[in-house]
C-alpha cells in the first residue's frame, strides 16, 4: 500500500544520501511534490536537489510511487542539463551528487512554467477548439503557466506575469526578464529537439522553470528537465510516445502497468546519454602560406576549439610548393573525416583559389590583410576564375564561426553551441541596455 512504498522511498533516498556522506547536508529549504531542496552548509550559494520516487499526475489527484523512478528522473536531469551547459546555455545545475540527487546553485524560482511546443496535443487541444492534434507550430509556440496548484496553475499572459512584479532574490521581473526568459525557452527547446533528433525522435513540448540565482541574479534554466517535463514521439509517430502521457492515459493503475511506464522511462534516461555523444565528426585544416601568419591561425585553432572542433594548422604555398599543397590536400580528403579547409595567405592569395579547385570539400579564404596593401590584397580572395565556390572572411573567429554553421548542419553539439552563442549575444546586449537605461534616469 502507498504508506508502505513511501516509507521505501524515503529510506532508499536516506541511504543514497548516506552513501555520499562528504557532502555535509543542511536543513531542509523547500519540497514539492516530486523533490526536496536543502541547504548545503559548506557550500554557500548552493543546494542539494533530491528527487522522490514518486509520479504524480494531474496535480497529485494520482500518486503512485515507481521504486526507481528518482534514479531515472535524475540521470535524464543531469544528461539534459549537461548538453545545455555545455552548450553554453546557464542552468543552475552543478554537478551530480548520488543516484537521486544534485548539486545545484541555490535559487529563487519565479513560479512561472514556460511551455514550449512544436506540435499541438494535449491540452493545448482543449483550449484550441478545432486545431487538429498534430499542428506544427513555426515559430514554436510560447505559453506560460502560473504555478498555483490550488487553481490548477491557471494559464497567464505576459501582462498578468508583468502586473505580479515578482521580486526575487531582489530582482525585480519586468519586461527584460520576461523576454530573457521567453526568449532562453525556445533556444532550451531547439537545442533538445535537434539532439533528440538524431535518436529519431522528435520533441513535441515541454515545459521548464527558471529560477534567479541567489548569489549572481541572474536568471538560470533551474528545477530539473526529466520525462515528466516533456513529450518525446519516436519517429514522430504518437503512439509510440515515451513520456509521462503514458502513465496519465493509463486506465487503471495495475503493477503491470507501472512496469511498462516505467519501461518507457528507461528508454529515455538510455537514450539520453546518447544525446551527448558526438553524431559526426568534424575537421578544420588551416593552410597557411607561412608561419608570419601563425598568430593569425591560432585565433581561428581557438576559436574553432571553443566550438569543438579539432583544428590542424598546416604550412604550405601554393606558389612556391604546389605538388606539396595538392598532397596535404589528398591527405585530409583520403581518411573521411568531414573538413572544412581554412586557406591564411598574405599578400595575393593563391592559395584559397587552388584549393578550391581542386577539392569538393569547403574551401574559406581568411586572408592576414595588412594596413598598408589590404584593401588591394583581398581582391586576390574575392575575384576568382568560374568555377570556384570559395568564401571570404576577413575576421579569424568568425571564418571559425563559419566553419562551424557547416558542420552544424550534420553535427548537433556543434550546431547546440552556436544556438547557445547566439542567445547569450542577445541576453548580453538585452542587459547592456537596461544597464545604460537605468544609469541615465
Ligand atoms: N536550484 C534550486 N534552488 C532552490 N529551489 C529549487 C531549485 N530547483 C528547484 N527548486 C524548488 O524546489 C521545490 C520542489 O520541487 P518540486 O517537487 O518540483 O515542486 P512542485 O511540486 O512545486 O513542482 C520547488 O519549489 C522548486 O521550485
Ligand atoms: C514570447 O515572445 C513571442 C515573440 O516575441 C511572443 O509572441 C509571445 O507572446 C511571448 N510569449 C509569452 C508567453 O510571453
Ligand atoms: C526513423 O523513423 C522513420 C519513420 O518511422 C523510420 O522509417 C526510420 O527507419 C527511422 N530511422 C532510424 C535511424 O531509426
Ligand atoms: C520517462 O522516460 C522513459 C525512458 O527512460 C520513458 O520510457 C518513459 O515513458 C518516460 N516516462 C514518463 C512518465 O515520461
Ligand atoms: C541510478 C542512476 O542512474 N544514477 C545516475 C544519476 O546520474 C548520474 C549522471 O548521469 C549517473 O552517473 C548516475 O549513475
Ligand atoms: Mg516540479
Amino acid at each position: 500500500d502507498t504508506g508502505l512504498l513511501e516509507l521505501h522511498a524515503a529510506a532508499a533516498s536516506l541511504s543514497s544520501v548516506s552513501r555520499f556522506s562528504e557532502l555535509n547536508i543542511g536543513q531542509k529549504l523547500n519540497e514539492g511534490k516530486t523533490k526536496q531542496i536543502f541547504e548545503l552548509p559548506d557550500q554557500p550559494g548552493l543546494v542539494l536537489v533530491q528527487s522522490k520516487d514518486q509520479i504524480t499526475a494531474g496535480n497529485a489527484a494520482r500518486k503512485d510511487q515507481m521504486e526507481g523512478k528518482a534514479a531515472i528522473a535524475n540521470k535524464t536531469t543531469s544528461c539534459v542539463f549537461k548538453l545545455l551547459q555545455e552548450s553554453g546555455i546557464k542552468t543552475a545545475f552543478v554537478k551530480q551528487h548520488s543516484d537521486t540527487a544534485f548539486v545545484a546553485a541555490h535559487c529563487e524560482m519565479i513560479p512561472i512554467e514556460w511551455v514550449c511546443r512544436r506540435v499541438a496535443t494535449g491540452s493545448f487541444l482543449k483550449r484550441n477548439p478545432g486545431v487538429k492534434e498534430g499542428f506544427r507550430f513555426s515559430p514554436l509556440k510560447m505559453e506560460m503557466f502560473f504555478k498555483d496548484d490550488a487553481n490548477n496553475d491557471p494559464q497567464w499572459s505576459e501582462e498578468q506575469l508583468l502586473e505580479a512584479k515578482f521580486s526575487l532574490a531582489g530582482l525585480t521581473i519586468g519586461q527584460c526578464e520576461v523576454d530573457i526568459m521567453n526568449r532562453s525557452t525556445v533556444a532550451i527547446f531547439e537545442i533538445l529537439e535537434k539532439a533528440w533528433a538524431t535518436q529519431n525522435c522528435t520533441l513535441v513540448d515541454m515545459k521548464i522553470e527558471f529560477g534567479v540565482n541567489v548569489k549572481t541574479q541572474e536568471i538560470v534554466l533551474a528545477d530539473v528537465i526529466d520525462n515528466d517535463s516533456w513529450r518525446l514521439w519516436p519517429a514522430g509517430d504518437r503512439s509510440q510516445q515515451k513520456d509521462k502521457q503514458v502513465y496519465r492515459d493509463l486506465k487503471e493503475v495495475t503493477p503491470e502497468a507501472m512496469q511498462m511506464v516505467k519501461r518507457n522511462f528507461e528508454w529515455v534516461s538510455e537514450r539520453v546519454k546518447l544525446l551527448l555523444e558526438p553524431q559526426a565528426s568534424s575537421r578544420v585544416v588551416v593552410l597557411m602560406g607561412s608561419t608570419s601568419d601563425m598568430a593569425h591561425c591560432e585565433k581561428i585553432r581557438k576559436a574553432c576549439t571553443s566550438y569543438g572542433i579539432s583544428c590542424v594548422l598546416r604550412v604550405t604555398s601554393a606558389h612556391k610548393g604546389p605538388d606539396e599543397t595538392l598532397r596535404i590536400k589528398a591527405e585530409y580528403e583520403g581518411d573521411g573525416v568531414p573538413t572544412v579547409f581554412v586557406a591564411v595567405a598574405g599578400r595575393s592569395n593563391g592559395l584559397g583559389p587552388v584549393m578550391s579547385g581542386n577539392t569538393a570539400y569547403p574551401v574559406i579564404n581568411c586572408p592576414p590583410l595588412t594596413p598598408d596593401w589590404g584593401s588591394q590584397d583581398v581582391w586576390s580572395s574575392l575575384r576568382m576564375p568560374s568555377g570556384l565556390g570559395c568564401s571570404t572572411i576577413i575576421s579569424p573567429e568568425a571564418a571559425a564561426q563559419f566553419a562551424a554553421q557547416i558542420f552544424g548542419l550534420t553535427n548537433h553539439l556543434v550546431w547546440c553551441k552556436l544556438r547557445a552563442s547566439m542567445l547569450n549575444t542577445w541576453v548580453a546586449l538585452k542587459l547592456a541596455d537596461k544597464k545604460l537605461q537605468a544609469c541615465s534616469l
